[in-house]
């Protein structure tokens, strides 16, 4: 399925209703009803975070992955357990996948004391090194070579862990994802890079930043398979990044994806994204990656009415408790606020 460019020309999955979710992933039932579960667990997480903005409850900003669940759910169901993961702002699924708890999330976000930074942030620029995920570096573009190296730690320790790593459409025009990915082809590093082309970086549309037809074309350049997949379909997503992650532990090194999704919301909670034309919102909410599966697997019989009730309950359940208690806990005390900050 992944190849060079050259072998095959890996469409551009357009916003089309017709198009068929494919069940051919390998999963069973179980695995099906996680990747259901994570997708609307980061959408009720990330409306739960946009509720308590509107409340002043956070400061700061605040992301959203709406129309992103099935890339940030299916792309980190391909890793393992001791695989690294550097998500960027729309992957907060990828997270939950990973095994971060919706409290720790909730925590960080309320910039409460014992949160992942302890209170110095209150968006994505956490790390928990003990679930081997790196959040991400505001500095966009700047997480791709870091995201290597740890690539390259792998390999010289000798690890058969995987690194995977995400860039915006319009992150993927900074120099340092260039640099980074001339060092991890050249190295054969297990590295997967997957392109996040959700149509706009901001208000800049892709026609204004790129030329390529799709984004991974780019792999030609630097020798690698790039493939494009439909990024509102959990499965396809899935797939391709089960196979990169497999060439990635193999010591094939490393795999360019360019998963196509819209930014159904604005930038952050800030931007009401006047600037998308409305018919483009509707074209693309006819794709909604949730609506989507959730149909597939009961059209399959894998979801109930019964089961999607219990399931949406749980994840109220989990949701109401996480903010409760987050919002409960106490800030860092401000006299400690300079510490932790800078390196030593
Ligand atoms: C090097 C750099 N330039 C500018 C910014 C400010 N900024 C943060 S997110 C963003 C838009 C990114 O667009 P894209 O890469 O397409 O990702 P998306 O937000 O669409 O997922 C910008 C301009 C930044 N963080 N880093
Ligand atoms: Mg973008």
């Amino acid at each position: 399925m992944i190849t060079t460019k050259s072998k095959s020309q890996a469409k551009v999955a357009k916003p089309e209703t017709k198009t068929r979710i494919h069940l051919n992933s390998g999963l069973k039932a179980d695995g099906l009803l996680k990747l259901y579960y994570y997708m609307r667990l980061m959408r009720g997480f990330e409306d739960s975070i946009l509720r308590l903005y509107q409340q002043g409850k956070i400061v700061g900003g605040a992301y959203s992955g709406n129309g992103n669940e099935a890339t940030a759910i299916g792309s980190a169901f391909a890793l393992e357990k001791d695989d690294y993961l550097f998500p960027m702002h729309r992957d907060m699924g990828a997270h939950f996948v990973k095994g971060e708890s919706v409290l720790n999330l909730m925590l960080q976000h309320l910039a409460r004391e014992n949160s992942l930074t302890r209170g110095r942030d209150g968006t994505g620029h956490y790390s928990d090194p003990s679930l081997r995920i790196y959040g991400n570096i505001s500095h966009l573009g700047a997480m791709v070579p870091v995201a290597c190296g740890a690539a390259l730690a792998c390999k010289l320790r000798k690890e058969k862990s995987v690194v995977m790593t995400y860039i915006g459409d319009g992150g993927a025009s900074v120099g340092e994802v260039h640099e980074g990915l001339a060092m991890a082809s050249v190295m054969r590093l297990p590295f997967i890079l997957i392109i996040e082309n959700n149509q706009y970086a901001y208000s800049t549309p892709t026609a204004k930043q790129f030329l390529v037809k799709h984004l991974s074309d780019r792999a030609v350049g630097y020798g690698i398979p790039g493939v494009t997949v439909d990024g509102t379909d959990v499965l396809a997503v899935f797939r391709v990044c089960r196979e990169a992650v497999e060439r990635a532990r193999k010591g094939d090194g490393p795999t360019i994806i360019e998963s196509v999704t819209m930014r159904m919301h604005g930038h952050a909670a800030h931007d009401n994204a006047w600037y998308v034309p409305k018919k483009q919102f509707e074209e693309w909410k006819k794709k909604d990656p949730i609506e989507r599966f959730e149909k597939l697997l009961m059209t399959e019989g894998v979801l109930t009415e019964a089961k999607k009730k219990e399931l949406t309950k749980d994840i109220h359940a989990q949701l109401d408790e996480a903010t409760n208690i987050a919002l409960e806990a106490p800030y860092p005390p401000s006299e400690q606020a300079a510490e932790g900050v800078y390196a030593e």
